[in-house]
Parts: structure tokens; C-alpha cells; sequence
């Protein structure tokens, strides 16, 4: 192991609703980062956690009708357990209602005060809860960030001297001492920077859900305040490794972090606060809050800046769904459970993949494969990216199925054919006397042998760089290469010749294939850890962790394939996806709000007035009293159109309906046949529910429910709207 370590850091995220595949993107570049560390030697920790202070996480807590730690720990622990279904290998989760987070965050903000740094002001403002911040517009007006409403708020405040760190910030960021990626975002946090810096408001008085104010500073002030959500929640990344505790062993080993990985909105939080608090910290900055604090020299910034600031922070785009950002406030995200769920048991043999922890998680180690793959091959780093079920399919066939895992399948069981399993040795000669075919073969071998190393040094700096994309456009051509030369040398052909150099090449190429496989097996396993572990196996080189360990993966060098080394157990390890699976995943996305995973007991919601069966109505999830808009919004009613209305025989209740949605029609069973003819309901436009999970009854698959009125078992009426109504069109 070398004497270089390695910390890497995803943003702690807010606990006011489940993980989707957003959050999963940034910890899944993470979890590749500290996995390719971890490779190179380096000692590497990786941390994520979840953010569970301030108003929203109150107010959403409160809509669910539960306490807000109650509230958290729910929705904490659903961010634990996904990222372990996906065998994330985080070293720490913090979570900023834990004691030790909170301790430390007291111990900085009573550092900040007490070097002056942090004062008394009466504040007001107009204040974003969404974005948990203080905004520059008018009364009454919307936030120009995220567009919502903003609040009106007039409070005795702690102020942080965010202004003295204007020059400071420009200079460090400007000598690339804190590195900020991709360029945009580093010329947008300039630009902010040189627009001037006001000075922050860091303590809430309005409500109770945050980490108190320490003493002395609690007790100059009139009112209790909690601690500014944003200082609480930058804070984790030095909270989580021992900051301001008895043990901060861990901070001096990994502190300053390596890179600091976050979404592009969240950028100038972390290169303009952040960095200042950590500025701030320095004791020669020490002065009466009273006086204005002292200038220092650049130098002194830039020694500080070397011990105590991110060395670099990187931000990522932004996944988009049906166009526009996936988030939880807008209803349109994909949770990557149903991404697990589907393509899980397409998994072969998930036991190889999880021996310790059986079958079940072995499917899941699979589809995190694929989802790890599809997100770093198709987002060009730094770039917004549309995310469909349908891509995620068409990737994973063309790359996963056709093309690695189906190399890895056809070279070893030709080895297994023709060698019993033992890997052939090679007679590499460039000569092939008169027949143009060998001596085509026999170049594309030797020109595979001879580039072993320059694709080495050619693509590893992909990596480096965050261009993931192009790192695995680049594996997917060595890919293909090694097809080619595979289809060009045809071993199946030469398998049935006895000429003696046939013989020959018939064990070069496949010699040649199993090289390109375990280069491509290398290059991919901080991306895919899973079936690479799978194909190093079948190759008969053992563990590919063990071999990751020992540094084995950094450099690979020809020599170290063994002739007669013999394969491990075969099997497939992508087998193609039907394209069925996109509009499973696409049923599978029914809404879950956030307290439908709250155990305490609610009020249960009045029966939903549907009109499917009872059975139907039964598997409603209970609902707290009240909801959010945020979850109405996650609901979609849309106005169809009964295009097909017969009876389904021997269900005397049931009607099977055919529905026009204007872009798409659906087969909608419903419980309505004792108060309607089909005849009467044919043409009728009707508002259904389009995003609910399918059910099956009777054999027939239900796609959305109809919306009708009814009494305690009488007649549903069913809801209709006004002939103009678009087909297609959504009630909100
Ligand atoms: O902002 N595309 O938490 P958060 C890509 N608690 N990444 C996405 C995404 C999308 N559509 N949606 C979310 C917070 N993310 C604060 C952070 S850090 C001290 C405090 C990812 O739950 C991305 O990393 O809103 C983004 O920055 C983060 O989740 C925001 O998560």
C-alpha cells in the first residue's frame, strides 16, 4: 500500500422522502472512485451519510404525522439499506442527528464565535424553505433558484463574516489551490465570488428542528436558535472523521478530502461557504467582533488552505426524467429499488455473486452492475443526462449483453471446447507463408500483444480525468476489437482442420481473446464489481478483490496469463434483457410517499372511491391525515377515453376495459359490471389513475384504476369531464 490516501464524499441528503436514482448517481461515481483508489493502493475512505435538520424535514415530518426523528431514522435507514442492497462500500454513514455530529458542530460554530467571526444582527428577509436559504427578492416573490414562494422572515440572527473571505476564495480558487470542476462551474462560483459576498445568516430562531446554539453565544442572544441546516450539514465531512472530538485520528490522516462530489446546485454552498468556515478556523485570524478581522497575506491563506480545504470540489449534472430534472418535488423520479427489482432476477447464479450473503442480494449485486454501467456510460461527467427505461435496456444489450458478457461466454467455452478448459498456449509469429487469411490473424494478434500497454496508459488517464464515458467507450473498442479478431480468426473453423499451424493459431487466438477479456475484466471492475469478480473467476485467475488488493489490477502485463492456467466454473454473465422489462419498470413506479414507510400508526385515510374491486381497494396503503402537495403531485390522473368495454366471463363484477390515453391504450379491469353495460360506458371520457402498480385478477393484468364517487357500497359514479377535455391531458 503506498503512503497516499484517498477521501472522497458525496452530499449528505435530506431525509423529506426516499432515495432515487439521482442520489444513487453520485454515490455510484463515489463508490467507483474509492473502488479504483483502493486499487492503485491508496489508502481511501469513502463517506455519504444523510442530512435530517431544518424546516423541511419538520414540516415534512409533520405532514407525515410523526415526530421528525422518527421521521429521519425512517428515512435514513431506507438511504442505508439501498446503498448496501447495492454493495456501496462506504467507509462511514453520518447522519446529522447523531450525537457525535452534533457535538462537533457545536465545537465549530464555539470556535467561530469565539474568534469573532460569528455575531448578533436583526435580519429580514425573504427566506426559500425548499432551499433552506436566504434569498435577494422581493416580498411575496418566487425564488430565483427554484422557482417556489418565498417567506417573509424578520429574526435576530448569528451572522457569519462570510464577506472577509471574498479575496481570499478568489485567490484560492483562481491559483487552483481549490480546484473546482468542470470549468463552468468553477467560472460560475468566480463570478458569484467577484459579484461581492454579503455575510450569512447561520442561526434560526423560527424553529426548533436543528443543533442548538452553543454557549456563550446561546446565551447573548434573546431568543433559543438552531444552527443554520447548511453550517450543520457541511460540517459532516469533518464531523465524520473524529473533528472536534477526543479521537480525530481519522481527520488527520484523510483531511483535507480529495475530491468533494456534488450536484451542480449545491456548488456554490460548497465552494464559497464551506471553504470560508474552514478559513475561518485559522487562529491567526483570531479578533474582537467589534473590529473589522485582520488581512493576512495570500501565503498565510494558502498555508492554512493546504491542511484544512477540500483539494478539489467536482460537480455532475443533473438526471432528467420526461425532460426535466428528477427530483421529489416535482413527482418525477425513478427509485432505484425498481431498477434492483426488475432486472435482478435476470441475474444467473446470483449465489456466485454473493456467496456470503445469498441469492437475494446476489440479484441485487447484479443490477447495481447495471445501473453503475448505464449512469457513467451515457452522462458525459458534468453534463445533464435523460435517463428512460428504455435506454437503460438498449445499453445494457448492446454493451453488456452482446458485447462483454457475451466475449467472456463464446472465448471460454471455446477454451473449455477445445482445451479442456486450460488456457492454450500461444505461438505469436507474425509469418503466415502464403495463406493471407493466417497472415491476417496472425497480425491482429501481434498487434494486440504489442498494444497491451500503450491502451493501458492510454485509458487509465480517461479515468482520471472523471471521463468515465469515454474510459468505457474506450473498453467497449477493446471490446470489439477482440470480437473482430475473434470473427476474422474463426477458432470454431480452425478447430476442425489437423494442419499443424491451424492448430497453432486455433490456441493463439483464444490465448489472444482471454488477454482482452482480462484487460476489458480489469478496466471495468471499479464500475462493474460484481461481474467482473465473475469473469476474473471463470477465467481461472481467483479473486479479483484479493487480486485488486495486491495491486495487481493497476498495470497489466502480458506475461502474467499463464499458459495452463484452467478455467473456473463457466455461466453466462449478462444475459440479454427483453424489452418487456421497460414497461414493467415503468409499472412499477407507483408513488410511494414518504409516510407510507413510517410505521407509527396513522390516521387511516377515507377508502379510496374507486371503482375496482374490493380486494383492490383493501391494498390501498393507509395515508396519513394529511398530505404534502409535493405527494398529491406524485399521483397522475389522467382523462381517457373507453375505447373497449366487454364482460369478463364467470366475474360478474368485473368489466375489462380498453382506455385511450391519447399517446398510448391500457387494459384497466373494474369492479363496475353490477351498474353498468359495457354499451353505456363505450366513448365516455373518464379521469384514471395512470401511475399505479399493475394488478393481476382473474388472469388479466390491470394497467390504472378508473376514479368514481360512491356510499359504502353503493353505486360509483363514475367521474367524468367535459367532452373538450384533451385525451391524454393531466388533472392536477
Ligand atoms: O442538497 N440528478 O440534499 P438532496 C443528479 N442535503 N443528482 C441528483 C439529482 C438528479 N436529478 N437529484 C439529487 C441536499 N441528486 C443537501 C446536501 S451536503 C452538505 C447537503 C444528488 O437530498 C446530487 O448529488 O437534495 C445532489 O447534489 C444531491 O443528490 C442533493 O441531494
Amino acid at each position: 500500500m503506498s503512503d497516499r490516501t484517498f477521501y472522497v464524499t458525496t452530499p449528505i441528503y435530506y431525509v423529506n422522502a426516499r432515495p432515487h436514482i439521482g442520489h444513487a448517481y453520485t454515490t455510484i461515481v463515489a463508490d467507483v472512485l474509492a473502488r479504483r483508489h483502493r486499487l492503485l493502493g491508496e489508502k481511501t475512505y469513502f463517506l455519504t451519510g444523510t442530512d435530517e435538520h431544518g424546516q423541511k424535514i419538520e414540516r415534512s415530518a409533520a405532514a407525515a404525522g410523526v415526530a421528525p426523528q422518527t421521521f429521519a431514522d425512517q428515512v435514513s435507514r431506507s438511504f442505508e439499506d439501498l446503498w448496501r442492497r447495492m454493495g456501496i462500500t462506504h467507509n462511514d454513514f453520518i447522519r446529522t442527528t447523531s450525537s457525535r455530529h452534533k457535538e462537533a458542530v457545536q465545537h465549530l460554530f464555539a470556535t467561530l464565535y469565539e474568534r469573532g467571526f460569528i455575531e448578533l444582527r436583526t435580519y429580514t428577509g425573504q427566506y426559500c424553505v425548499s432551499d433552506e436559504a436566504f434569498v435577494e427578492v422581493g416580498p411575496g416573490e418566487s425564488c430565483p433558484e427554484c422557482g417556489r414562494i418565498t417567506e417573509t422572515l424578520s429574526e435576530e440572527n448569528f451572522f457569519f463574516k462570510l464577506s472577509a473571505f471574498q479575496r481570499p476564495l478568489i485567490d484560492l480558487i483562481e491559483s487552483g489551490q481549490l480546484a473546482i470542476t468542470p470549468e463552468t462551474r468553477r467560472n460560475e462560483v468566480l463570478s458569484f465570488l467577484k459579484g461581492g459576498l454579503k455575510d450569512l445568516s447561520i442561526s434560526r430562531s423560527s424553529f426548533s428542528w436543528g443543533i442548538p446554539v452553543p454557549e456563550p453565544a446561546a446565551s447573548a442572544a434573546a431568543q433559543k436558535h438552531v444552527i443554520y441546516v447548511w453550517m450543520d450539514a457541511l460540517a459532516n465531512y469533518i464531523t465524520a472523521l473524529g473533528y472536534g472530538s477526543s479521537d480525530d485520528s481519522l481527520f488527520r490522516t484523510f483531511w483535507p478530502a480529495n475530491v468533494q462530489l456534488v450536484g451542480k446546485e449545491i456548488i456554490r454552498f460548497h465552494c464559497i461557504y464551506w471553504p470560508a468556515f474552514l478559513l475561518a478556523l485559522n487562529p491567526r485570524l483570531q479578533h474582537k467582533s467589534s473590529e473589522e478581522p485582520p488581512v493576512l497575506p495570500a501565503e498565510e491563506h494558502s498555508a492554512w488552505a493546504r491542511e484544512w480545504l477540500p483539494k478539489a470540489v467536482t460537480a455532475h449534472g443533473w438526471l432528467l426524467f420526461e425532460e426535466s430534472k428528477m427530483s421529489k418535488s416535482r413527482g418525477n423520479i425513478v427509485r432505484t429499488e425498481t431498477i434492483l427489482d426488475a432486472f435482478g432476477p435476470l441475474c444467473p447464479q446470483p449465489e456466485m455473486e454473493s456467496a456470503a450473503l445469498g441469492a437475494q442480494h446476489g440479484h441485487d449485486l447484479f443490477a447495481s452492475d447495471v445501473l453503475r454501467y448505464f449512469l457513467l456510460r451515457e452522462i458525459p461527467f458534468g453534463q445533464d443526462g435523460s435517463f428512460s427505461f428504455d435506454a437503460l435496456i438498449t445499453r445494457y444489450n448492446a454493451d453488456l449483453a452482446n458485447g462483454y458478457g457475451n466475449l467472456v461466454s463464446r472465448t471460454l467455452a471455446m477454451i473449455a471446447q477445445y482445451f479442456e478448459g486450460s488456457i492454450p498456449s500461444p505461438s505469436l509469429e507474425r509469418n503466415g507463408g502464403q495463406d493471407p487469411a493466417r497472415t491476417e490473424r496472425r497480425a491482429m494478434a501481434e498487434a494486440i500483444r504489442d498494444d497491451f500497454q500503450a491502451i493501458q496508459e492510454r485509458v487509465h488517464p480517461l479515468f482520471g480525468r472523471y471521463a468515465f464515458h469515454e474510459y468505457l467507450l474506450e473498453v467497449m473498442r477493446l471490446i470489439s476489437r477482440i470480437d473482430n479478431f475473434l470473427s476474422a480468426s474463426a477458432p470454431w473453423k480452425l478447430a476442425k482442420s489437423s494442419d499443424e499451424e491451424d492448430r497453432k493459431d486455433l490456441a493463439t487466438s483464444l490465448f489472444v481473446s482471454a488477454q482482452g477479456i482480462r484487460l476489458a475484466t480489469a478496466f471495468l471492475h471499479p464500475v462493474l464489481p460484481f461481474a467482473t469478480a465473475r469473469a476474473w473467476a471463470q477465467l481461472g485467475l481467483g479473486s479479483i478483490e484479493d487480486a485488486a488488493a495486491q495491486g495487481e489490477l493497476k498495470l497489466l502485463h502480458w506475461a502474467d496469463l499463464k499458459p495452463g492456467t484452467q478455467l473456473g466454473v463457466l455461466g453466462a454473465i449478462f444475459p440479454r434483457a427483453n424489452k418487456g422489462l421497460a414497461q414493467k419498470m415503468t409499472d412499477m413506479e407507483s408513488p410511494i410517499a414518504p409516510a407510507s414507510i413510517v410505521s407509527t400508526p396513522v390516521e387511516p385515510a377515507p377508502a379510496p372511491v374507486a371503482a375496482n374491486t374490493a380486494e383492490q381497494a383493501a391494498a390501498q396503503p393507509t395515508a396519513p391525515s394529511s398530505i404534502s402537495i409535493d405527494d398529491f403531485a406524485k399521483i397522475e390522473m389522467r382523462v381517457a377515453q373507453i375505447a373497449v368495454a366487454e364482460r369478463i366471463p364467470k366475474a360478474d363484477k368485473l368489466l375489462r376495459l380498453v382506455v385511450d390515453l391519447g399517446n398510448e391504450r391500457r387494459q384497466i379491469l373494474s369492479g363496475i359490471a353490477e351498474w353498468y353495460t359495457p354499451e353505456e360506458l363505450i366513448g365516455r371520457r373518464i379521469i384514471v389513475i395512470t401511475n399505479l402498480a399493475p394488478r393481476k385478477m382473474r388472469g388479466l393484468e390491470s394497467y390504472g384504476m378508473l376514479l368514481a364517487a360512491s356510499q359504502d357500497g353503493g353505486k360509483p359514479y363514475l367521474a367524468t369531464v367535459p367532452d373538450e377535455a384533451p385525451i391524454g391531458s393531466r388533472l392536477k
